[in-house]
């Protein structure tokens, strides 16, 4: 008989904690003493200046110290950071930069997607449920230059809402890949509109919404990361136009450059929409 096995915050928390430690981006992590010491400082002290203004009881920092237990057991750190963090540390990384806006990467991002031609469909299940959707555009550099071979990597949320390698059930490249573009820097990627995403209610960050009344969505979104030889690779999201929780996204994450207002389809069932990227020099 078929065991179903549900999607729970504690299976993606341990998978994304897991894809988290392998990443390069957290090795030789160097950080200055003298950095530590003024970052740390003032995070604690501006947690103090909030105990002391609120009156903060024991009943309240017993409360916190369970929740905080509770999300490392739950491997819900990634998702908090980048939920509640990430936007922040994205703005400041970005201000300096020309062409494309980013956005924040978020907990789900899998290196290494298969690569896919120019012109390609994202690995999808046999009559994979959603609105068709193409996806297509020209990768440039700030001058207009196009960019050969640019690599536009996608990955996105099914028409549940669910990632593949995070959630159990899933193909393991289900709705990712690495496009790279032709000669002209011209992509087109065929996929299904993903559908908007809750942050799981069975977990600490899900208690967290619970307990100080916030609501648990994302408005539905495409994740991408452009790069090229020379140029500054980008990481972005694109949302659409009239979805919900487009205004209120719990992740802070969007921005009026990044929202697609989709048309019919030209050829075939669905939706299409045209979206160049601009990428700035290293
Ligand atoms: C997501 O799909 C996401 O993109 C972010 C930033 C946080 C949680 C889930
Ligand atoms: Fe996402």
């Amino acid at each position: 008989d078929i065991i179903t096995e549900q999607a729970t915050a504690a299976a993606s928390g341990a998978a994304a904690t897991e894809k988290f430690r392998g990443k390069q981006r957290t090795e030789g992590a160097d950080v200055d003493t003298r950095r530590v010491d003024t970052l740390v400082s003032e995070l604690l002290a501006a947690a103090h200046d909030i105990i002391r203004r609120h009156k903060v009881t024991y009943a309240e920092y017993d409360a916190l110290k369970s929740w905080l237990i509770q999300v490392g057991q739950d491997g819900e750190w990634p998702l908090f950071l980048d939920v509640w963090l990430e936007h922040v540390v994205e703005e400041v990384a970005g201000e300096d930069r020309e062409g494309s806006k980013g956005t924040i990467e978020g907990p789900y991002y899998v290196p290494d997607s298969p690569r896919l031609p120019a012109e390609a469909t994202l690995p999808m299940r046999d009559g994979e449920e959603g609105t068709p959707l193409l996806f297509q555009g020209r990768v440039t550099g700030v001058d207009g230059t196009p960019l050969a071979g640019a690599l536009v990597e996608m990955w996105h949320a099914d028409n549940d809402g669910f990632y593949s390698q995070f959630a159990p059930g899933l193909p393991e490249w289900n709705l990712r890949g690495a496009v790279v573009a032709d000669d002209q820097g011209n992509f087109k990627i065929h996929t299904i509109e993903p559908a908007p995403y809750q942050i799981p209610t069975d977990g600490s960050c899900g208690r967290l919404i619970a307990a100080a009344g916030w609501h648990a969505w994302r408005p539905a979104h495409l994740h991408l990361k452009v790069s090229a030889p020379g140029r500054q690779l980008i990481t972005t999201q694109l949302y659409f136009k009239g979805g919900s929780h487009v205004s209120d996204d719990i992740a802070s994450a969007v921005k009026p450059e990044l929202i697609l207002d989709p048309g019919p389809a030209a050829h075939g069932a669905g939706r299409e929409v045209t979206y160049d990227f601009v990428l700035d020099k290293a």
